[in-house]
């Protein structure tokens, strides 16, 4: 290739991006102009990948961690073949496009992981490394990929960043590069007033290679950087000194290249400084085109190469190639549900959820080869280890426990980022009131994905680690995220459908809510059946025409059960337990009224902010918990915030009186 054709491929990068933010009126035009070359090495020299099979198994992924620079990855997504037309380009930005303004899982073939949120790529990249090195280890598929990406100061200033990049030096996930766009500026101004940190310092002393390159329009150092950091055992960081806006006469080196577009006048200039037709617009030039298709019928061959490889391999590995099938379909059994309410005790006993959730996950583990996770230091208390598998170590992926150490947030982007690499089921750990480090929930939802977020300690009856530790809002926070499902089961039965309903889910994210202390046994009319439990609602006791409907989900099923005989008599009280609001409010308007009749009074009773009930209580009733908790035993704050059968009962028969 030319060194002509080489900054014609580079530049027709930078101009479809500034473009794309011209005609949007909105965008980024900055980073991808910076980047240009730096994409252009990847995609030209390193990336593997198949534009007809976006989601084939060995590709290489890459991540924008930096995702406001999307113009950035949907220019190289066009210019490589896949489903993104010139006309998708044109489209940057617009309702119903393929381009939104930050790049989103399911919107565009090729994009990896929804991005935006600083931070939150380039930890979603160190799940997906270790995703490759566990898949790897488990099936002993041969898998050749790595994850690269391109993360930018603000990415690094991110705290999520340091605690996944941690976590990703620790265990050794040499299948990851990023490359660091370097270029000084952020949103508001240069980074010496915000960001002088020895960087090189920080990725060392995490355990990565790091490496400089001085001048990020230099093609060949970055490509030499590139095949150092693929030879290298460790994560590699290249650091890349670009310039935020490169060609941009007036523009350059300012925060004004950032996040706006250049302006006509300024776009000109450009052109004519980087010698660009002056009147040209979403110019790809037809030796540019050209170029890339044999870039195209390159990597075919490698993917086609590749193929035959993975057959071979599957002939002569029945089992393997069993496990392989089973992880990359998600294969569940259709009785996992019963096969998971069958480890609960029969008759019940009185027990934490969290407890029960530890014997439901042994047995979903079993079953489900992909379930894969752990907790952030604090295995003895969630119970969320699995007994049978293995640790996930560094250089050792054979296992299944994963320890992420304290770092929430980290681990909430990691999990993300397993569920986004496909073949695993990875889940979470921690205390509900520690989900205020941890919002990956929200982008999980966002992005359709199937993480599982335990949390356990759910109310302030964990009691005497005090109101620090104790949730009050962190319910109806989390229930406010749209296309989350939040489990807050009240018995063993409840927790096995709360990991049958997660497990089984394929358009979402599930959350569980399990309980630090024992429950008394619920007191079931007639068989219980957990399948009823996972539509998310249903009556504890069916009574005909109900003068009032009481609702309570998990530690408050048992309390109101106990509180119900002590109602005034002289009303019919039906008792529902709502183990998943979603759920119950998914049904069909007449199969929710059959349950909680309108015109009928209703309560509902947790022992939490009740913000969000009042979707279904209208002017009803909250027994709940509206102020912060206290350090005491569990009969103290039961007696102090009115959560005791008697204080229940009076409560709803004064309102009911009233
Ligand atoms: C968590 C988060 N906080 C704030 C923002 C808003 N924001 C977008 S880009 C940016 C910083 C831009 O600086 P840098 O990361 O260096 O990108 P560059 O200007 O070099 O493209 C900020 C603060 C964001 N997207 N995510």
């Amino acid at each position: 290739m030319t060194p002509e054709l080489q900054q014609k491929c580079i530049n027709t990068i930078r101009f479809l991006a500034i473009d794309a933010v011209e005609k949007a009126n909105s965008g980024h035009p900055g980073m991808p102009m910076g980047c240009a070359p730096a994409a252009f090495v990847l995609w030209s020299r390193h990336i593997r990948f198949n534009p007809r099979e976006p989601r084939w198994a060995n590709r290489d992924r890459f991540v924008l961690s930096a995702g406001h620079g999307s113009m950035l990855i949907y220019a190289m997504l066009h210019l490589t073949g896949y489903d993104v037309t010139m006309d998708d380009l044109k489209n940057f930005r617009q309702w119903g496009s393929k381009t939104p303004g930050h790049p989103e899982f399911h919107d565009t073939p090729g994009v990896e992981a929804t991005t935006g949120p600083l931070g939150q790529g380039i930890s979603n990249a160190v799940g997906m490394a270790l995703s490759q090195k566990m898949l790897a280890a488990h099936t002993g598929a041969p898998i050749e990929n790595f994850v690269y990406g391109i993360c930018s100061d603000g990415d690094l200033m991110e705290g999520v960043a340091s605690e996944a990049c941690s976590i990703a030096g620790h265990l050794q996930l040499g299948n990851l590069v990023f490359l660091y766009d370097d270029n000084l500026v952020s949103l508001a101004g240069h980074t010496d007033v915000t960001f002088t940190e020895d960087r090189d310092k920080s990725f060392e002393a995490y355990g990565w290679h790091v490496q400089h390159v001085a001048d990020g329009n230099d093609v060949e150092a970055i490509d030499r950087a590139i095949q150092n950091a693929k030879k290298d055992p460790r994560p590699s960081m290249i650091s890349v000194r670009t310039v935020l806006g490169y060609g941009s006469p007036h523009k350059a080196n300012t925060h004004e290249a950032h996040g706006s577009p250049l302006g006509k006048d300024e776009v000109r200039a450009t052109k004519d400084n980087l010698g660009w037709p002056l009147d040209s617009a979403f110019l790809v030039p037809d030796d540019v085109r050209q170029f890339w298709a044999g870039r195209i019928e390159e990597v075919k061959r490698g993917y086609d190469e590749w193929q035959q490889k993975f057959a071979q391999w599957k002939a002569g590995n029945p089992e393997k190639a069993k496990l392989w099938d089973t992880l990359a379909e998600r294969r569940t059994p259709a009785d996992l549900a019963e096969q998971l309410a069958a480890v609960i005790p029969n008759p019940p006993v009185a027990e934490s959820t969290r407890k029960h959730g530890q014997a439901v996950l042994q047995k979903a583990a079993a079953l489900v080869p992909g379930l894969a996770g752990g907790s952030a230091d604090l295995d003895p208390s969630t119970f969320t280890h699995v007994k049978a598998s293995g640790e996930v170590q560094p250089g050792e992926y054979g296992g299944r426990n994963i320890h992420f150490g304290v770092r929430e947030h980290g681990m909430g982007s990691i999990v993300n980022g397993m569920a986004y690499d496909g073949f695993f089921l990875p889940y979470s750990a921690t205390f509900l009131l520690f989900s205020d480090y941890m919002r990956p929930p929200r982008l999980a939802a966002l992005s359709k994905l199937s993480s599982i977020f335990v949390f356990t300690h759910d109310s302030i009856f964990l009691a005497e680690d005090g109101p620090t530790h104790q949730p009050v809002e962190q319910l109806a926070a989390l229930r406010a995220i749209p296309n989350l499902e939040v489990w807050r089961p009240a018995d063993g039965l409840e927790t096995a459908a709360s990991w049958a309903s997660a497990i089984e889910r394929r358009d979402g994210p599930s959350l569980f809510a399990f309980t630090r202390q024992k429950l008394q046994p619920l007191q079931r009319a007639g068989a219980a059946s957990v399948r009823e439990c996972m539509k998310g609602a249903y009556a504890l006791n069916d009574v005909a025409d109900p003068d009032v409907v009481v609702i309570a989900t998990g530690s408050e099923v048992p309390l109101a059960q106990a509180a119900l005989p002590l109602i005034d008599s002289k009303y019919k009280v039906r008792l529902v337990s709502m183990p998943c609001v979603e759920r119950f409010l998914k049904w069909p308007q007449d199969e929710q009224r059959k349950l909680v009749p309108r015109g009928k009074r209703r309560v509902a009773v947790e022992a939490a902010l009740g913000l969000d009930w009042y979707r279904i209580l209208g002017d009803g009733l909250v027994v709940g918990v509206d102020r912060f908790g206290a350090s005491a035993p569990e009969k103290a704050l039961a007696e102090n915030y009115g959560l005791t059968p008697q204080k229940v009962a009076a409560r709803i028969s004064t309102w009911l009186n009233s």
